[in-house]
């Protein structure tokens, strides 16, 4: 298959691992975390998406920040090349080596250090998987500030070096605002101890927020300190159709202005990845069996009021369905069934529906992470992670659809209140005519629209290159300023 890497030459400025170097590793950290095994190497060299493949010989786990100073110290005076590794879920082929790297994987550094109840303030290792935080917190009447398909491999300093955005975005904001402080080390092993826990701090410049999003281009994330909001008792979640992409909008409109401060997700899928999850994941059923549509939109809330949030949300589901932006929807009416939603959502790979009756309505939950998973069991994807103006997002869908003709199945959902489309173009397998079809022409498209390229993927290796179409030459020249 065709990866669009355009790194072919492996930068002879780095050397390969010897014999003592192998020694002076064991010496440091013992045989158990340097790890020359063939078959943990494999996994450990090929992305989620088996798109990106490295040929490291060599994964070291160091257990805690002095470890991995020493290691980093001595990886930057042997000029020995590194790539982190938190869980290895990133979709951008950043998380393996492109040649042969060093994988220096977190998965060892996985202690929750404190938490304050009153300040709501979890400081952690940055090797914790996000699944394993939120179960942490759950226990306390917490939640963590953000929650995607592969929480249960992700770690939290994977999500930090991406920005991970995910499900809860629209209600709690970006990592920038919700990760209080990091310890780091650079590449030359330093450690730099930026693990403030305070709201407020303007000593200085913030450079903890150049760590958040640089995908391990500054230096490795050991410790977090991040803000989680308190869990709240009344969730509720409806499933809408829309018969076309306008409504999808000014139901994002009303839902913004209605349901105000309860909204916690707003998500929309169209009918082809609805298809693609009905058609590749065994346990998933339609929704919404009576017809088929256009676009379906999920809509969570989360509020402390049950009945004030029911009545808001139903007086909102009304007012849609009266006014012809909702043909159809299903409503999940307790806690006890939005809560089982998510506890379903929590196995990857699978959509799960819940169902029930009220309000005319049929109930159910659906889980969106099961459509990555759909798109690699129908074949090869090409998948783009976009933000753009909502208005125009999905012009984009069509377009390439006129484009690519029969030749492929372009599939479009995503995080519609955040204006971040997923496209993704689903094909037999990977063939560069299909390709020469979509790139350039999906990157010009977003720079035009002065859109993002990479909303909250990251830039991996297969967007390396793109940069400019998002950021100005002026801009990306200040990433590589030289003091
Ligand atoms: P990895 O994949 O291991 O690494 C990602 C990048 O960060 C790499 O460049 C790596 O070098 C670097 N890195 C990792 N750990 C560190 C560290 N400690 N210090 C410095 N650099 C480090 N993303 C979203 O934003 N929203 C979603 O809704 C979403 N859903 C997903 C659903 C599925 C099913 C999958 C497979 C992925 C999804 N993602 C989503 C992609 C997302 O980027 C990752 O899931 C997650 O944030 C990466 O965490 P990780 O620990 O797996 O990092
Ligand atoms: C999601 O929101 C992830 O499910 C994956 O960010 C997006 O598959 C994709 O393109
Ligand atoms: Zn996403």
């Amino acid at each position: 298959g065709s990866v669009t890497s355009t790194i072919v030459q492996r930068n002879p400025v780095f050397s390969t691992i010897n014999n003592d170097d192998l020694i002076y590793f064991e010496k440091i950290l013992g045989p158990k975390k340097v790890i020359q095994d063939h078959e943990e190497l494999q996994t450990a060299n090929t992305d989620w998406m088996h798109k990106y493949k490295g040929s490291s010989k060599l994964m070291i786990q160091p257990e805690n920040t002095t470890e991995l100073s020493q290691i980093l110290e001595y990886c930057n005076s042997r000029c020995l090349a590194v790539v982190p590794q938190g869980g290895n879920t990133g979709l951008v082929g950043g998380s393996v080596p492109v040649f042969d790297e060093i994988i220096v994987n977190t998965r060892r550094m996985n202690s929750i250090i404190s938490f304050d109840k009153v300040s709501g303030v979890l400081v952690c290792e940055a090797g914790c998987i996000l699944e394993n935080l939120i179960s942490f917190l759950d226990k306390e009447g917490f939640i963590m500030p953000l929650d995607l398909g592969a929480k249960g491999s992700c770690q939290i300093g994977g999500n930090i070096s991406t920005n991970a955005g995910g499900l809860r975005l629209v209600r709690y904001g970006s990592l920038h605002g919700t990760v209080l402080g990091l310890e780091v080390v650079l590449a030359n092993g330093s450690v730099i101890d930026m693990l403030g826990t305070l709201r407020k701090d303007n000593t200085g410049y913030d450079l903890k927020h150049l760590f958040i999003g640089s995908e391990g281009s500054l230096g490795i994330i050991t410790k977090v300190s991040i803000l989680t909001p308190p869990k709240l008792s009344s969730v509720n979640i409806a499933f809408l159709a829309c018969q076309d992409y306008i409504s999808c909008q000014k139901l994002l409109f009303q839902a913004k202005r209605r349901l105000g401060e309860i909204l916690s997700a707003f998500e929309f899928l169209d009918a082809q990845a609805m298809n693609l999850a009905l058609h590749h994941l065994d346990s998933v059923r339609n929704p919404l069996p009576s017809s088929i549509y256009n676009f379906y939109v999920l809509i969570e809330t989360t509020g402390s009021n049950e009945s004030n949030d029911k009545e808001k949300l139903e007086a909102f589901l009304l007012h849609a369905m009266e006014s012809g932006l909702v043909t159809d929807g299903a409503l999940a009416q307790d806690f006890s069934q939005a809560s089982s939603f998510w506890h379903i959502r929590e196995v990857e790979n699978l959509i799960n529906i819940i169902c029930m009756i009220t309000l005319n309505m049929l109930i159910l939950c659906t889980r969106f992470q099961g459509i990555p998973e759909a798109l690699m069991k129908a074949g090869a994807v090409y998948k783009y992670d976009l933000s753009l103006p909502v208005e125009k997002m999905y012009d984009l869908v069509e377009e390439m659809r006129i484009r690519l003709g029969g030749a492929a199945n372009v599939v479009g959902y995503g995080h519609l209140g955040d204006g971040n489309l997923h496209l993704n173009v689903s094909a037999p397998q990977y063939d560069d005519a299909i390709l020469a079809q979509i790139e350039p022409f999906v990157y010009e498209w977003t720079s035009r629209h002065r859109g993002s390229i990479s909303a909250e993927h990251g830039l991996g290796l297969m967007k390396a290159e793109k940069i400019y179409y998002s950021k100005s030459t002026e801009t990306v020249s200040l990433h590589y300023y030289e003091g």
